[in-house]
């Protein structure tokens, strides 16, 4: 039985990537922080199935114990602080957590099983402001967020400790994946859970920042594949992984909205609050190599992604409003 360890299993990706590990008979370890309310939304399905480990990102010490608690063949290092916007105002704790972090992670691997394969959660961010597009492997980074600086930082590590240390080190560079799933403040669920209020009466307005920026969003069930994928291999590399199509907030609340059969415009407020201090404009990738030498293939279309996570918040916000009313009577 191949044992695996993943960082951020209570995250959209971990998830996802536990129940894969699960259904091919991985025994999975999932680290989680301790937090004061903890959260197991996303994992609560399988929560009895994982072997939980107690970590968190900034101690190396625990994350040494995690790796040696766990003794894995396979590490996923998915655990950041993920949302774009919040490095702005944070970036010093986004530069420990998404950054520095990693080479935590690497050195508690190096240290305790340094044959263990690695799998760093790199992003379609670091390439940031449009040096070449569609973007692949080859294409320069230009982050533009602090965010984006920090996942540099994460990829190039992980890039050294393989050329240093002869470690089986990849980092899979990921362009934006959504699910239902997926936190509420970003911008794919914080549409279609707008959605769901607004059709059912909760709420008036959906207040959003820039509708021009243009993404390739994939579904998150199918990106996990490649990052397993990625670990199967005879030699460790670096993958891009995206749809090779994109889209633009207002597709996206178009497409949302009309599913329900309402018109975006009547319902949407632009809000400075929501305009990053600098924007990454378009973010289109070419994933021709992992489909070449992964096999890796998606699913899951925009459209069919979209209606999936309306359908779902419909259902989570309606039986809320079902338990609250119960409550009140
Ligand atoms: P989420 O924000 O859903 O999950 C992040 C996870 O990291 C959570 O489980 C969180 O735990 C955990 N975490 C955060 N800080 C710490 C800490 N200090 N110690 C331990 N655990 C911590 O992210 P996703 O699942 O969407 O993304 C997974 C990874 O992939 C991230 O690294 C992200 O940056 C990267 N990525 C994501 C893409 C996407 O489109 N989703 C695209 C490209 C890269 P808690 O539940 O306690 O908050
Ligand atoms: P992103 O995702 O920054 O690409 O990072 P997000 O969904 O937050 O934003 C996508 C685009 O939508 C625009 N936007 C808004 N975004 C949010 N969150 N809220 C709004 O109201 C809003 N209005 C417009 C943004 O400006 C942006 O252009 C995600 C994260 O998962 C990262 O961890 C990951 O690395 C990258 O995807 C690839």
């Amino acid at each position: 039985m191949k044992r695996a360890l993943i960082t951020g299993v209570t995250g959209q990706d971990g998830s996802y990537l536990a129940e894969l590990l699960l259904e091919k008979g991985y025994k999975v370890y999932g680290m989680r922080r301790r937090t004061s309310t903890p959260n197991y939304e996303n994992v609560q399905h399988i929560r009895d199935r994982i072997h939980w480990i107690s970590g968190d990102l900034n101690d190396l010490a625990s994350l040494i114990e995690a790796v040696r608690q766990s003794d894995p063949d396979e590490v996923y290092n998915l655990a950041a602080q993920s949302f774009v916007a919040a490095s702005w105002p944070q970036p010093i704790a986004t530069a420990q957590m998404t950054a520095i972090s990693v080479t935590h992670m690497l050195e508690a691997v190096r240290i305790v099983k340094p044959t263990a394969r690695f799998y760093q959660a790199s992003s379609s961010e670091m390439f940031g402001k449009v040096v070449e597009t569609p973007q692949k492997e080859s294409t320069p980074f230009y982050p533009r967020s602090p965010y984006g600086v920090a996942k540099v930082y994460g990829h190039w590590i992980t890039v050294n400790y393989r050329e240093s240390f002869n470690m089986f080190a990849c980092s899979g560079i990921l362009f934006n994946h959504e699910s239902p799933r997926r936190g509420l403040e970003f911008v794919t669920r914080k549409v279609t859970d707008g959605v769901a209020r607004i059709k059912l009466g909760l709420q008036q307005e959906l207040r959003m920042g820039n509708l021009d920026s243009l993404r390739d969003w994939g579904f998150a069930g199918d990106y996990v594949k490649a990052m397993w994928l990625m670990l199967q291999q005879d030699e460790p590399d670096d993958y891009v992984i995206s749809t090779g199509e994109m889209h633009s907030v207002m597709e996206l609340l178009e497409t949302a909205f009309s599913y329900v059969g309402l018109n975006y415009k009547d319902y949407v407020v632009l809000d400075p609050e929501f305009v990053r201090p600098a924007e990454v404009d378009l973010l289109l990738g070419d994933c021709t190599k992992a489909k070449e030498k992964l096999g890796w293939e998606l699913e899951v279309g925009f459209k069919q992604l979209v209606h999936m996570m309306v359908d779902e918040d419909m259902k989570r916000v309606q039986s809320e409003t079902r338990y609250y009313e119960l409550m009140n009577t």
